[in-house]
């Protein structure tokens, strides 16, 4: 851009920018600004957790540069005129949650997590194509992913479950299992947990919050309401929240998040989202294979052999799109 003038309008607004950062320098000289992290967005609000102050919440306005806040951004803040505080900045997230909005556009659901567990159970049913969804989402962001399988107390034969999980642990995915409601095989979740920050993903009514408000019965999780707060299109009830884990790590819910899946990636991008393919991919005869009905495909010759499960691949091929699948 160099050597290009500024329209009037243009050089006003960058003035009053560097009028802004020296003003909120020097705030921050004065000790003013604080830091914090968001617990949770309301609308056109933010709840922000002083940092220095552990457990402490703010309601805060959001300064209009501010184009995304979700719960796990790191910000900085300060008292607002009235009652609320103002979060003046937003620190570059490690890693995002995205899911789509209604136009189909990728939007950021929770900030700065690094794993996520999806949770399956016996009822609603389990779909094989919505866990690989999730799966292959997470590799994509760089997440870690966990398989968590809830409400064993429900289920009386376990073969079919064993069945569905065997191929993911063979992969190299950790399966859990865990009862909400009698509070069984928590203990193992909560180590998975510790030190870490995750979200919990899964279909509605699958006990994601119920999990949570399990692991944390200190906390007031409305999860009745907000089970049946939720209501296509609106935003408000579908904000995630962050909370503390007693052993350190941080656990975020959302009844939005079940819709966390790839939107609309390319192909190549979603192949690499199995890990098991990706010994396969880049040895195919042609180099843009999509590994659908090309000859020479390696990666449909390792699913013929056997050494790639038939569901993932078919899982592969309904995500990119394919008709014939
Ligand atoms: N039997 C049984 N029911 C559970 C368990 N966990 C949750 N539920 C029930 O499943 C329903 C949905 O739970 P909820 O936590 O709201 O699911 P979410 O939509 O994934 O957050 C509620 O009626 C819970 O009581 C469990 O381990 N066993
Ligand atoms: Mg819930
Ligand atoms: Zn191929």
């Amino acid at each position: 851009m160099a050597g290009r003038r500024l329209s009037q309008n243009q050089a006003r607004r960058v003035r009053a920018l560097h009028r802004r950062h020296e003003d909120e320098s020097r705030r921050e000289d004065a000790g003013t600004l604080r830091a914090g992290v968001v617990i949770a967005r309301f609308g056109r609000q933010v709840e922000v957790e002083d940092a220095q102050a552990p457990g402490v919440l703010h309601r805060c306005h959001i300064r209009s540069n501010i184009d995304s806040l979700v719960a796990g951004d790191r910000v900085a803040w300060e008292s607002g005129d009235d009652a609320h505080g103002v979060v003046v900045a937003r620190h570059a997230r490690t890693s995002e949650l995205l899911r789509p909005d209604m136009h189909g556009t990728p939007r950021a659901a929770a900030a700065n997590l690094d794993q996520i567990v999806i949770v399956i159970a016996p009822e609603p049913p389990p779909h094989a194509n919505l866990l690989d969804r999730y799966l292959a989402a997470a590799e994509d962001a760089g997440l870690h992913a966990l398989v968590l399988l809830n409400k064993t107390d429900l289920i009386s034969d376990r073969a079919p479950f064993d069945a569905l999980l065997a191929p993911y642990h063979a992969i190299g995915y950790t399966v859990l299992h865990a009862t909400a409601h009698a509070a069984r095989g928590l203990a193992e979740l909560e180590a998975a947990l510790t030190g870490h920050t995750t979200a919990f993903v899964g279909q509605s009514g699958v006990g994601k919050s119920s999990l949570i408000a399990a692991l944390l019965p200190h906390e007031t999780l409305r999860i009745g309401e907000l089970s049946q707060a939720v209501t296509k299109g609106r935003h408000t009830t579908t904000a995630a929240r962050l909370y503390h884990l007693p052993a350190g790590g941080e656990l975020i819910d959302s009844p939005g998040i079940r819709e966390f899946s790839l939107v609309h990636f390319e192909p190549v991008r979603v192949a690499r989202g199995f890990v098991e393919f990706r010994p396969w991919l880049g040895t195919c005869r042609f180099r843009d294979c999509r590994h659908r009905d090309e000859p020479g495909c390696a990666l449909r010759e390792a699913v013929v052999r056997g050494e790639v499960s038939q569901s993932r691949y078919a899982s592969y091929l309904q995500i990119i799109g394919d008709p014939s699948s």
